[in-house]
C-alpha cells in the first residue's frame, strides 16, 4: 500500500545517545540495541473508523523512537500492517450497508491524511493483510506441516488454530497469568470457549469462509487468517526473525503480541521475535477508553476540521506520558494551543545559544521518552527572552516533530 508522504527533518549538531525504552516482556526499561538499521514493527489500524486521538497517540509514540534512533545516527527500517479483513470491519460494513473494501480504503485514506498532518513519519513498508495474503497463508501451511497447528473438531468448519504448547515460552512476554489471558482472550477476538480446541487459549489462524464472508484461496482451503499471523508474517519477512522493537497501544499485550511473537518464534525457531515490546497506554474519553467498540471517539479529521491546528493535537497527546493511561479533556488542547504560540514566539528570537537546551531535551526523550520533561525544559525556554530560538526549533521539529515555523 501507499503510505504518506514524509515530513522533513532537520538535522541538528551532535546525536542522541541510546535509547531507553520500556520493554513489557521484562518489565524494564533498558536501551535498546539497534544495529546501523534498527528495525520497528508496529500494528496498524483497522480500518472501519480513523484516526481516534487514542490512534493517533500511539503513532505518535513510535513516531519519537523512530525520530530518536535517527538523531542517534541510525537508519530506521519502520514496516506497519493494515488489518484490512477482520470480523469488526466485515460486522462494521455490513452495519453501514457499504462493500468493505470501499470502507477499508476510505478510512485508510483518511488515515494517511491524518498521519501527514500530524507529521507522523511514514513507515518504509506499509503492508495490507490482503495484499500479504499469499505470505499469510504460506506461513499457516508450514505451521500445519510442522505440527504447530491443526484443524479444530468441527465437520461443517475445520478451521486451522495455533497450538500455543508448540511455543515452549507463550506468555513471556505478557507475564499474565491463565485467568487473566482467558478473560483477555475473549474480550479481544478469541475464542476460549470454542469446543474441539486442544487449549482453550489456542489462537486462529486460518478460518473456513461463513456463509456471505469473503475468502482467499489456499493450500488450506479456501478462508482467511486469523489477526496474530499477519503481523508476525509482514514483520517476519521484511525485518527478518528478530527485531528491536514491536509497538502497538496496551491492548495488543495480550493476546495479540503475544500470539504473534509466538507464532514467528515457531516458524523461524529464533526468540526472542522483538528484543523490545514496547506498549503506549491508553487515552481516555469521559472515563472511558477511546474506542471503536464504544463509540466515545474524538476523530483527528473533525477536529482538523474544525480549524484545529494539527500542532496543537500532536503537543496535546505528547504532554502527557506515553505510558501513563490518560484523559483527552478541551483544557489539554487549549493549553497545547497556547504552549504552541509561546514557543512559536520563542522560535524567531535572537538571543544567547540554546545548546543545553537541546541536550536537555535528547536526555528526556532517551530517557523513555519523556515528553513531560521534554516540554518543562521548552516552557523554561520559552520564557526566558535571553535565550534564542535557532537550533531549539531545529530539535524541536526534529525530535518531536512539530514545526514552529
Ligand atoms: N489492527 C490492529 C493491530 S494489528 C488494531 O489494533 N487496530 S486498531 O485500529 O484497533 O488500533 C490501532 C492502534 O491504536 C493499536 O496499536 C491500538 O493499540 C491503538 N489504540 C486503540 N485504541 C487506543 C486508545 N484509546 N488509546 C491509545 N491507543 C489506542
Ligand atoms: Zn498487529
Amino acid at each position: 500500500m501507499q503510505s504518506w508522504a514524509s515530513p522533513h527533518v532537520p538535522s541538528l549538531p551532535g546525536a542522541s545517545g541510546p535509547l531507553w525504552l520500556h520493554d513489557t516482556a521484562t518489565d524494564m526499561v533498558r536501551p535498546t540495541t539497534p544495529g546501523p538499521t534498527a528495525t520497528i514493527y508496529v500494528c496498524g489500524i483497522t480500518p472501519y473508523d480513523a484516526t481516534h486521538l487514542g490512534h493517533a497517540a500511539t503513532y505518535l509514540a513510535f513516531d519519537l523512537v523512530q525520530r530518536v534512533w535517527l538523531d542517534g545516527g541510525r537508519a530506521v527500517h519502520y514496516v506497519q500492517n493494515i488489518t484490512d479483513i477482520d470480523d469488526p470491519l466485515l460486522q462494521r460494513a455490513e452495519r453501514d450497508g457499504l462493500d468493505w473494501r470501499d470502507l477499508a480504503a476510505n478510512q485508510i485514506q483518511l488515515f494517511r491524511e491524518d498521519m501527514a498532518a500530524l507529521r507522523v513519519l511514514p513507515p518504509r513498508d506499509y503492508i495490507g493483510a490482503v495484499e500479504a495474503m499469499d505470505e499469510v497463508s504460506g506461513a499457516v501451511a508450514r505451521l500445519l506441516e510442522m505440527g504447530a497447528a491443526y484443524r479444530v473438531e468441527d465437520a461443517e468448519h475445520p478451521d486451522v488454530y495455533f497450538d500455543v504448547a508448540a511455543a515452549p515460552k507463550f506468555g513471556y512476554e505478557s507475564r499474565y497469568d491463565l485467568a487473566t489471558m482467558l478473560a483477555l482472550a475473549a474480550e479481544r477476538g478469541g475464542d476460549p470457549d470454542r469446543p474441539g480446541k486442544r487449549n482453550a487459549l489456542d489462537p486462529g489462524l486460518w478460518r473456513m469462509p461463513r456463509e456471505g464472508e469473503p475468502f482467499w484461496d489456499s493450500t488450506m482451503g479456501p478462508g482467511r487468517p486469523g489477526w496474530h499471523i499477519e503481523c508476525s508474517v509482514i514483520a517476519g519477512n521484511r525485518l527478518g526473525p528478530t527485531i528491536d522493537l514491536q509497538g502497538g497501544g496496551s491492548d495488543l499485550i495480550f493476546p495479540h503480541h503475544e500470539c504473534s511473537a509466538a507464532h514467528s518464534e515457531v516458524l523461524t525457531g529464533v526468540v526472542p521475535f522483538a528484543r523490545h515490546y514496547t506498549h503506549a497506554a491508553m487515552i481516555a474519553l469521559d472515563g472511558e477508553k477511546m474506542s471503536k467498540s464504544r463509540g466515545n471517539l474524538v476523530f483527528v479529521s473533525r477536529l482538523r476540521a474544525d480549524g484545529v491546528d494539527p500542532m496543537a493535537i500532536r503537543l496535546a497527546l505528547l504532554s502527557g506520558h506515553y505510558r501513563q493511561d490518560r484523559a483527552w479533556t478541551d483544557q489539554l488542547l487549549d493549553q497545547a494551543t497556547a504552549r504552541l504560540a509561546d514557543w512559536r514566539r520563542a522560535a524567531n528570537r535572537q538571543g544567547s545559544d540554546a545548546a543545553t537546551v537541546l541536550h536537555g531535551l535528547r536526555s528526556a526523550l532517551t530517557d523513555d521518552l519523556d515528553t513531560p520533561a521534554a516540554i518543562e525544559l521548552l516552557d523554561r525556554w520559552a520564557a526566558d527572552d535571553g535565550l534564542a530560538g535557532g537550533v531549539v526549533a531545529d530539535a524541536v521539529d526534529a525530535l518531536l516533530g512539530i514545526a514552529l515555523h
